[in-house]
């Protein structure tokens, strides 16, 4: 804590609890502008200012001086406001926390990071999409972006990963012509935030290493629920080396301890229009409230002998470790608990890079990872304007560099003294290089030989093998799911040969899943069984028939399936920073909401009251109103008991859109007391010709009182697939 006691005035916001504990949070608080009530207002050289209203003028009406320099600094300061944003992954939003390693590696790595059980170590985590502008909306189909840095005692660690374990390209070369055709076209900057567009398809269609990350991005894997419903993976295999300089391999991986979630694309598209920050504020006002983002940090370990058995290189990134071939070891937690004080200054300031390892890791000499090691740092310059970027409180390490960099735009350290090289002899020879075994850094002596040549190398050359691994692991409505995704991306590629491309490579992939989408897009199928398109989502049939499509996965450790690549397969964890809508009108039975909402906090998880009118519903708030909000913004809702306020909800359409928004979207729905009758009458019941009062496995409940832990429990199941009638309701 500085002895201003900046830290103290510089916010007050509930979170602020959480930052003494944390030494970055301190470091940066000595570039924390105090803000008081008794604050002065100034120039930016102090000098104080009486008129900030009104130019300096010759004559009431005439034309302003020169002289105003007042007048001058603030609109040069406004002119110069911008900086270039991200050229991928340009929107983000990130938070402080730390990490706790519970488990040490101390046998595979001398980092201390890593070795050092209990320690917890800052950490700023920023999420991003990759095709769409600052400005974009949270949620169009995309892989996120996932950077930790870990501010440790021997040097910043950025582990800058995305929520997807591969990758589309397996060279560096290729990745601009990958962003180039992914990002809005050049003649006309369109579409925004989207691949759904001729270039796109075009690239991929002749780039058949993508697919496997195709078959994850046409997956609800790219659709997100929550920053803290996704999964985090490094991609790339490192190196951890020991203290008698022995090497492992590793992949790093985060688990989020609230599982793994994602939306729907009908639920994506909305929300990008009812509210484009929706990820984003949910993280801010669940950290606001005193609330956590958490993860668990696995490693994969194996070693070059291992990897020497398996049917796929470890240097490629566009295959995965199956988990059934080495298990994920889980050794420290990920808390995000602070939210940034300013977003300019932290969140789109920090430059992560993947060259920021600590002694004890090293990287390999995996073709994409090599490219990164240059680009990142090179980035750097054109955003933030200055070799001195890393100087910026954001990206500074906790511990003190000394070396004889010197100058540059915007240097702000002052550094004393004569001698700026070395080797010196005076001031004497200051900084001194480090041993190794006293924490230097030293890379890995691996031995390297051979001709130089421009050549991807044949261990490389299986395209197709693990993206039918991913394909068997999906469960049938995941499998739909993929088949729609492509469907709905591919009708909108104008140019019939590069949709016919795609589909050539889908089929290679299973016949099934390309004849899904070649019927779709008015091709002869490839397949001699096929659903039929734009199908239904409740159709036993469809789902029968893609239950039972399997294909001959290769380069997958001889596996036909993989563990956890299903997020349907992996168990309920909880209802942790899930929102819920609660629908009331006046006359709305208030004990009943009081109670729901204590029994959702109790767990973790937000009660939302969306009344007609906002404020008091007789002894309950309305924060919220059913028009301004939308079942896409929620995870389940509830209509509470009372007969008048029933009675005006069966009346209201938008009550009665978000019955069928979440029947649609399989989420649960919950009527309790008079509203039983509501969901009984319901456009709903109307449209699917369902009853919905013995719908109670597939996430229906009502009952004259709430049960509220039945309520929690089928939360926790976040979706009922396999609703009947979903299809006939609209988009
Ligand atoms: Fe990036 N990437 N990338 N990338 N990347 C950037 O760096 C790049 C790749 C990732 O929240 C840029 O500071 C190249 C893989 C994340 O600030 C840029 C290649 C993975 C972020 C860049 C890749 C990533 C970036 C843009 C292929 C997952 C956002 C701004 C050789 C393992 C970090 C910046 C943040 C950002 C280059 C491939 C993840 C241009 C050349 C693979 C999470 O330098």
């Amino acid at each position: 804590m500085p002895e201003n006691g900046v830290l103290a005035v510089s916010h007050d916001k509930p979170d602020a609890k959480t930052a003494p504990s944390n030494p970055k949070v301190q470091d940066l608080s000595s570039d924390t502008a105090p803000r008081s009530e008794q604050d002065r207002l100034t120039d930016n050289f102090g000098h104080a200012i009486s008129d900030d209203n009104n130019s300096l003028r010759a004559g009431v009406r005439g034309p302003t001086l020169l002289e105003d320099h007042l007048v001058r600094e603030k609109l040069h300061h406004f002119d110069h406001e911008r900086i270039p944003e991200r050229i991928v992954h340009a929107r983000g939003a990130a938070a402080h926390g730390y990490f706790e390693l519970t488990d040490s590696l101390a046998e595979y790595t001398t980092a201390q990071v890593l070795t050092e059980v209990g320690k917890k170590t800052p950490v700023f985590t920023r999420f991003s999409t990759v095709p769409g502008s600052r400005g974009s909306a949270d949620t169009p189909r995309s892989i996120r972006g996932f950077a930790v840095r870990f501010y440790t005692d021997e040097g910043n660690w950025d582990i800058v990963g995305n929520n997807v374990p591969v990758f589309f390209i397996q060279d560096a070369i290729k990745f601009p012509d990958l962003v180039h055709a992914l990002r809005p076209e050049p003649h006309n900057e369109i579409p925004q935030a989207a691949s759904a567009h001729d270039t796109f398809w075009d690239f991929i269609s002749l780039t058949s290493e993508a697919i496997h990350t195709i078959m994850w991005e046409m997956s609800d894997r790219a659709l997100p629920r929550y920053f803290d419903t996704m999964q985090g993976f490094g991609v790339h295999t490192f190196r951890l080396i020991n203290a008698e300089g022995k090497s492992t391999f590793v992949k790093y991986h985060w688990q989020p301890v609230n599982g793994v979630h994602s939306l729907v694309w009908d639920e994506s598209q909305k929300i990008a229009g009812k509210d484009p920050d929706f990820q984003r504020r949910a993280m801010w006002e669940t950290i606001d409230g005193g609330g956590t983002y958490e993860w668990d940090f696995g490693v994969q370990l194996f070693t070059e002998a291992q990897a020497s058995e398996w049917d796929f290189d470890i240097l490629d990134p566009s295959k995965i470790i199956p988990e059934d071939l080495v298990p994920v070891r889980t050794i420290g937690r990920m808390v995000l608990n602070r939210n940034p004080d300013n977003f300019f200054a932290e969140t789109e300031q920090v430059g992560y890079k993947p060259t920021n390892l600590v002694p004890g890791m090293d990287f390999t000499n995996d073709p994409l990872m090599q490219g990164r090691l240059f680009s990142y740092l090179d980035t750097q310059l054109i955003r933030l304007g200055s070799p001195n970027w890393q100087y910026l409180p954001i990206n500074r390490p906790l511990n003190q560099v000394a070396n004889n960099q010197r100058d540059g735009y915007m240097r702000h350290t002052i550094n004393p003294g004569r001698v700026a090289y070395r080797p010196a002899s005076l001031d004497g020879g200051s900084p001194l290089e480090v041993p190794r075994d006293q924490g230097g850094f030293v890379s890995y002596p691996e031995p390297v030989s051979g001709e130089k040549l421009r050549v991807r190398a044949e261990s490389f050359a299986d395209h197709f093998g693990q993206a039918r691994l991913f394909w068997n692991s999906m469960t049938p409505i995941e499998r739909e799911h993929i088949c729609k995704a492509f469907q709905f991306e591919l009708s909108k590629v104008e140019t019939r040969e590069v949709r016919v491309r795609m589909l050539d490579l889908l089929e290679q992939v299973h016949p099934l899943l390309a004849s899904q989408v070649a019927v779709a897009l008015g091709e002869a199928p490839r397949a001699e069984q096929v659903a039929k398109p734009g199908g239904t989502a409740d159709s036993a049939e469809e789902m029968e028939l893609l239950a039972t499509a399997e294909a001959q996965p290769s380069a997958s450790g001889g596996l036909t399936k993989a563990k956890n690549l299903s997020m349907e397969e992996q168990p309920p964890k909880g209802i942790r920073n899930r929102q819920v809508a609660i629908l009331a009108a006046d006359g709305v039975d208030t004990d009943q909401v009081k109670a729901i909402m204590q029994a959702l906090k109790a767990e973790g998880a937000k009660g939302h009251v969306l009344g007609q009118h906002l404020g008091d519903l007789g002894g309950v708030e309305a924060k919220k109103t059913l028009g301004n909000s939308h079942m896409v913004l929620f995870d389940a809702v509830i209509v509470p008991g009372g007969a008048e306020h029933v009675q005006a909800l069966m009346e209201d359409g938008d009550a009665q859109a978000y019955l069928l928004e979440a029947y649609k979207h399989a989420k649960p729905i919950a009527a309790y007391g008079e509203a039983q009758a509501l969901l009984a009458d319901s456009d709903l019941a109307r449209i699917t010709g369902q009853d919905l009062g013995e719908m109670q496995d597939l996430g229906i409940l009502s009952a004259e009182q709430p049960d509220l832990a039945q309520f929690v429990q089928t939360l926790a199941q976040h979706r009922f697939w396999g609703r009947p009638k979903v299809s006939r309701i609209s988009n």
